[in-house]
Parts: structure tokens; C-alpha cells; sequence
């Protein structure tokens, strides 16, 4: 199996810490990535396969697979055991419902933190323009977390067992906290939650390739994982 992944890519991520939790081994193909030009040049072997450009994307044998959801999905019927998600159709698709919740919802707000990570431009109008969206998009981070602490009230998981619920929640409130956006503090569940994922090997792994990618790639964040 070969994963062609970006080192600060948020999906590609997601799909590495599925792939650690099943025990399967992969050909690992970081992508070239810089703040300053994004994934450009593109990897060739990605645009032949996946008509976005995007990673992540996964050729297992002769199939090749890109989408970050479609491939837990896959990496799920291919490889069933440990499952990462629930057998009974309703909580099956409550745990995709979260999955969407992740990737759409609470990207939707994170997107506008992003820039943080980029070198300061000269121009600090444009900077202080995005900072203005960013401060928009914090109280609603900061009301998907609260949701979610309501969430994990009395459970340890999102969807029962640990699953790809989890994998995929995990990494918005990660970047979130990388991006130094809204706290955990006061929402004690969700950072309960947070630190028992940390905690994983397949987690702690990534989350230390991430760091590692970050300082080498990211101007520093201010207010980055404050507790
Ligand atoms: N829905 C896709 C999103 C993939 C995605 O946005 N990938 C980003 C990196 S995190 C990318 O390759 N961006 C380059 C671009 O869109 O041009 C998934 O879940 O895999």
C-alpha cells in the first residue's frame, strides 16, 4: 500500500492515524509543501490519480483511492479488523455523520486560522483583513466544541467504541490548537477525550510528525496549545 500524504495536511493526516490503528503497513510519499506555494509543483502520480490534485490518496494494489472519508471507508471493508466503525446501520452512519461534521462543518471556520501558520506578510492590512475573519470564525469553533462537550457527557468515545468518528473529530479540534484558536479549558469532556486520543500510539505518532513538519515549515503560531 502506498499513501501519498502532505506533511501539514490535515486529511492525509487522518487517513496515517487509520492506517496506524488498523496495524497496516505503507510506502509513505510526503508531497512537497511550502506556506508560501502550497502543494506546487504538484506530485504527478497524485494528478493521475485524483482529478482534484489533492492528497490524500491511497493505492492499495491496483486500486487507487483519494478522499480522506472514502479511504477509511475502504481501509474499513478491506481490512475489517479492528473496526473502526460501529455494525449497527444507525450508529454506522452517526459515526459518518460525525465524520462529515469534521471534515465540512468545522473546517468550514477553522479554514479562516489558517494563515497563521504562513511567514507574516508585508503588508499587515492584509494580515490584520484575516485576523478580522479569524476572530469571526473563533466563537463558532468555540461552539462546536461546546457541542461536543455536551456530546461526551458520561462517554469516552464519540460513537461508543473508539472510531473513525473520533480519528476524524480529533483532527479539527487538533488544528485548532495548533492554530492557537479557542481553548479546551471549560470544556472538560471534550479535553478528557483529547487527551485519551493523544494518548493512542497511532495519535501520538502522527501528531509528532506534524509538530516536527511544523518546524521546519510554519512560522510559530502565537497562543498555539495553550492549556
Ligand atoms: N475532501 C478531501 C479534501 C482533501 C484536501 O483538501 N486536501 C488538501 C490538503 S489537506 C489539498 O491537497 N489541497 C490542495 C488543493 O486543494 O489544491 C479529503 O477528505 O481527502
Amino acid at each position: 500500500m502506498k499513501l501519498y500524504s502532505g506533511p501539514l495536511s490535515l486529511f492525509s493526516r487522518k487517513v496515517e492515524i487509520a492506517l496506524h490503528e488498523k496495524g497496516l503497513a505503507f510506502e509513505h510519499i510526503l508531497v512537497p509543501f511550502t506556506q508560501t506555494k502550497g502543494y506546487d509543483p504538484r506530485n504527478p502520480d497524485v494528478l493521475a490519480i485524483n482529478p482534484k490534485g489533492q492528497v490524500p490518496v491511497l493505492v492499495d494494489g491496483d486500486l487507487p483511492l483519494y478522499d480522506s472519508t472514502l479511504i477509511l471507508e475502504y481501509l474499513e471493508d478491506a481490512y475489517p479488523e479492528p473496526a473502526l466503525y460501529p455494525k449497527a446501520p444507525a450508529e454506522r452512519a452517526r459515526c459518518r455523520l460525525l465524520d462529515l461534521f469534521a471534515d465540512e462543518v468545522m473546517l468550514a471556520p477553522l479554514r479562516f486560522l489558517m494563515h497563521r501558520t504562513e511567514p507574516r506578510p508585508d503588508d499587515m492590512e492584509r494580515w490584520q483583513a484575516k485576523e478580522l475573519k479569524a476572530r469571526e470564525a473563533e466563537p463558532v469553533l468555540a461552539g462546536q466544541f461546546a457541542e461536543l462537550d455536551r456530546q461526551l457527557q458520561s462517554r469516552d468515545y464519540l460513537c461508543g467504541a473508539f472510531s473513525a468518528a473520533d480519528i476524524a473529530v480529533f483532527m479539527p479540534v487538533f488544528w485548532t490548537r495548533r492554530l492557537g484558536g479557542p481553548l479546551l479549558r471549560g470544556h472538560d469532556a471534550l479535553a478528557a477525550w483529547y487527551a485519551r486520543l493523544g494518548k493512542r500510539p497511532a495519535f501520538a505518532k502522527v501528531i509528532a510528525e506534524i509538530l516536527a513538519a511544523d518546524t521546519e515549515l510554519s512560522a510559530p503560531v502565537e497562543g498555539a496549545f495553550r492549556e
